[in-house]
């Protein structure tokens, strides 16, 4: 009887502590740019973008993790949001700004992305507004430099 009622009570814990582990980014649109520009996470937390009057996300073909679904929200969808579980960076744009650079990274996990050489290469394949994911991903690497996660 007792040991049943410990497990009940050690799961219960658990459940609860990955809970409060888990968390939520908010990502805000903000005129031409996101807010933060590079969201920094862990498998298992949550994002969410908010200010999207005028706005839509959407992740940058071969810009992402291997295996890892891409995302499209509409234009103007206040609150959109999703948990991601593969490491690695997402990259995205706002397709209305993205002529004026609006783009966007959600890096999951520790350290350098595994797949910042994919982006670097994919960088090639970008049809669209090409010198502004070029710039982005430039940004992306100071903040990596920044946050002592990339050696310059
Ligand atoms: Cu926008």
């Amino acid at each position: 009887m007792r040991s049943m009622r410990t497990v009940a009570l050690v799961a219960a814990t658990m459940l609860a502590s990955h809970a409060a582990m888990a968390e939520e980014h908010i990502i805000r649109a903000v005129v031409d740019h996101w807010e933060p520009m590079v969201t920094y996470a862990k498998p298992g937390d949550t994002i969410k973008f908010l200010n999207m009057l005028g706005h839509d996300t959407e992740t940058l073909d071969g810009m992402l993790p291997v295996g890892a679904e891409k995302w499209k929200a509409p234009l103007g969808k206040e609150g959109f949001g999703f948990t991601l579980d593969k490491p690695g960076a997402y990259m995205y744009k706002c397709n209305p700004h993205m002529s004026m650079g609006m783009v966007g990274v959600v890096v999951v996990g520790d350290g350098v992305p595994a797949n910042l050489e994919a982006i670097e290469k994919n960088l090639d394949s970008v049809k669209f507004g090409k010198n502004m994911v070029a710039r982005a991903l430039r940004k992306f690497k100071e903040d990596l430099v920044k946050t002592g996660r990339l050696k310059k």
